[in-house]
């Protein structure tokens, strides 16, 4: 499902499970955190993180036949996709998503999870839980808040659209896009070759510094810890989320029956 190759000590990690749309599966994801890993092991100074893409898909997300039935958590702390991104974000080396199709849902995540992003102009990126009656947790939407600017994070979240890699750009989403026959040159030319030659030492020490502080702001009191879990439990738990997955895999619209006024608390 992923092809590892080291060159120049960067690290290029493929997903190859294009015949599902590149679907985060738990598989897809313990071999991205295995991958991450080894390059870190192998002593990279950078992991490329790209994709085989079929009927233009990047990658299609968090496999929705894997998300749990029967009122489980969908985005827990320890689901295999969560620990993914967290992977990326503490591996002490730069990580960077190339982008050559669509993206959906959770491989979003998996895209700001990532130090920078490149794109091929086609590009397109969507965030969808709303489109399947997913309660998303707090560490991914403060990914989107802290790197979209909250209008654009609601947008996003609100409508489950996708957004073109032009618009991704302008709001600072993505680090530089291109035609895709120009898109390994420009890699290379603007960020790989740079970490080849620059301190890993230096390097690893501010993105390490980076994680810390970027966490630095987003500590709320217990109570309202609690309040967001409250929330969370009753979508999941609640009747839109069954009838979300459900409505994708039968090839339907789905009937949503969920009311704004189900989370109030008296
Ligand atoms: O009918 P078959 O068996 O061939 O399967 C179809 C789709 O059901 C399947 N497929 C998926 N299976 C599991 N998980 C997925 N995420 C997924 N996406 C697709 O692949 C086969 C071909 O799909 P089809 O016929 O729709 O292809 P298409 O070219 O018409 O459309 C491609 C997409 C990607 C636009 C379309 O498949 C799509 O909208 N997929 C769902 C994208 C999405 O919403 N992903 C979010 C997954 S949930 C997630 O990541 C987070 C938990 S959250 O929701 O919070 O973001």
């Amino acid at each position: 499902m992923l092809d590892v190759m080291i060159q120049d000590k960067i690290c290029f990690l493929e997903m190859r499970n294009e015949d599902r749309l590149n679907c985060l599966s738990e598989k897809l994801c313990q071999e991205i955190i295995d991958g991450l890993n080894f390059a870190y092991s192998s002593e990279c100074v950078g992991v490329v993180i790209a994709a085989r893409t079929n009927k233009g898909v990047w990658s299609a997300g968090h496999d929705i036949k894997e998300l749990p039935t029967g009122g489980g958590d969908p985005l827990a702390y320890d689901v295999p996709m969560e620990k993914m991104l967290r992977k990326i974000q503490d591996l002490p080396i730069p990580v960077i998503a190339y982008v050559t199709g669509t993206v959906w849902g959770g491989a979003c995540d998996l895209c700001l999870s990532c130090d920078m992003i490149v794109s091929v102009d086609t590009a397109t990126f969507a965030i969808t839980p709303a489109k399947l009656g997913i309660p998303y947790n707090a560490s991914g939407i403060m990914h989107f808040i802290n790197q979209l600017g909250i209008n654009k994070a609601r947008e996003m979240f609100f409508t489950a659209n996708p957004i073109t890699a032009q618009d991704a750009l302008n709001v600072g989403l993505l680090n530089h896009i291109a035609p895709a026959e120009e898109l390994e040159q420009m890699i290379n030319e603007k960020i790989l070759n740079p970490l080849r030659k620059n301190s890993i030492l230096s390097i690893s020490a501010i993105k390490r510094q980076f994680r810390v502080l970027s966490q630095s702001t987003s500590v709320v009191s217990s109570e309202n810890f609690e309040m967001v879990n409250n929330w969370r439990e009753k979508v999941f738990r609640g009747p839109d989320y069954s009838e979300g997955v459900r409505s994708f895999l039968e090839k339907r619209s789905p009937n949503y029956k969920g009311k704004a006024k189900d989370l109030d608390v008296e």
